[in-house]
């Protein structure tokens, strides 16, 4: 999507202009993982328009492959505004939440209300946003930051991604496939997309190469569910159950599935996956693979200028990781470093460290992460 930035804190009515900028949950695991030194391709559809045009320029620029991006003729490339309320000062721990108040006016004003759950780094919440979860958000002693996400998606070229015009051979390359439960919520269209994606996997030929690993990021929006033709909870359960890589932030794994009780009882409500990335907020993110008991590692402290688009940063770190064969422990503190970038720019992109600054931090010894 295209995002739009504001140029100065205010509700939305008060906002006298905004910052044109890029934004998208995929894409911006695409373009970190880009800008980490991996081959990223970005399978999307956007419109005829000079906003699909600037989409897929600015993706590109960010070394990301945008060839398989289908330009849709009838359909406009989506978009979404943000708001920002006065920001806090000083360096607050992480929440793990992204504050996300948002409506889609397309679809009859729908209140995404809540925050944006789960990037398994420092972030600060929204004070006056509602917890997608009923998550309490983590007490400052200095006024947060409140902001408002209106979209304008529904019906955009990329709610009309299908089974049928999605071609498998271009999502199906390369190593890892990266999925969100946002795509899932667009459409029946896009769920079904989903779903051939997820559960539908061939079986490789004897001899030729096995298909990617699905990583699935639940990246619950509850306020999109509500127009949604079927359950949200329901759905993303489904779809993470049928990936490789799933991660989910402790409140969603509440607000989707009822499950409460930490990462230990994540992981027994969903042991499907081989890797299951639980992000607990300020705390930090534990991650289990096959059988083994999690492993842990703690959020960064940073001052947080806007938490959007960190747990997309903080995927595309663990999948760096995972992709370079790291050990777990590192792959979610290369998460973590990527989420600090962003949550540290206005924007819901920022370039990580380079590759060996990066591993020289991941390094460090644990007292240098508390
Ligand atoms: O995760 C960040 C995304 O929320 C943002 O870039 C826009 O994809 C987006 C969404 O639907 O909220």
């Amino acid at each position: 999507m295209v995002t739009f930035l504001p140029s100065r804190p205010g509700p939305l009515a008060d906002v006298p202009s905004f910052e044109r900028t890029i934004g998208g949950a995929e894409s911006n695991v695409a373009c970190a993982l880009a800008r980490a030194g991996h081959r990223a391709r970005w399978v999307s559809r956007v419109g005829t328009d000079g906003f699909g045009d600037h989409l897929v320029r600015t993706i590109a620029a960010h070394g990301v492959d945008t060839t398989a991006v289908a330009r849709d003729p009838e359909r406009p490339t989506g978009v979404y505004f943000r708001t920002d309320g006065e920001r806090a000062t000083g360096t607050e721990p992480g929440a793990a939440t992204e504050p996300v108040t948002g409506t889609e006016p397309g679809t009859g004003t729908e209140p995404v209300t809540g925050t944006e759950p789960g990037t398994g780094a420092g972030t600060e919440p929204a004070s006056g946003s509602e917890s997608a979860s009923g998550t309490e958000p983590v007490t400052s002693p200095e006024p947060a930051p409140f902001s408002e996400v209106v979209y304008y998606r529904a019906g955009s070229a990329a709610s009309a991604m299908s089974p049928a015009n999605v071609p498998p051979h271009a999502a199906r390359a390369g190593h890892i496939l990266h999925l969100t439960g946002i795509t899932a919520a667009l459409s029946a269209d896009c769920l079904a997309l989903l779903r051939t994606l997820t559960s539908a996997r061939p079986a490789a030929a004897p001899g030729s190469e096995p298909g990617p690993l699905v990583s699935f990021d639940v990246n619950y929006r509850v306020g999109l569910w509500r127009t949604a033709p079927e359950p949200g909870g329901q759905v993303l359960g489904e779809l993470a159950r049928h990936s490789d890589i799933v991660f989910v932030g402790e409140d969603e794994a509440a607000a989707a599935w009822g499950v409460t009780g930490g990462p230990d009882a994540v992981r027994e409500a969903l042991p499907e996956p081989a890797v299951l990335v639980v992000k607990q907020g300020s705390v930090g993110a534990t991650a289990f693979v096959g059988e083994s008991a999690g492993v842990f590692a703690p959020a960064l402290r940073v001052d947080v200028v806007s938490p959007v688009g960190a747990g997309d940063a903080f995927a595309a770190g663990f999948l760096a990781g995972t992709l370079r064969g790291l050990p777990v422990r590192e792959r979610l503190r290369h998460g973590h470093l990527s989420a600090a970038a962003v949550l540290t720019a206005a924007g819901d992109l920022a370039a990580p460290p380079a590759r060996e600054e990066a591993d020289r931090l991941v390094a460090l010894d644990d007292a240098a992460w508390e």
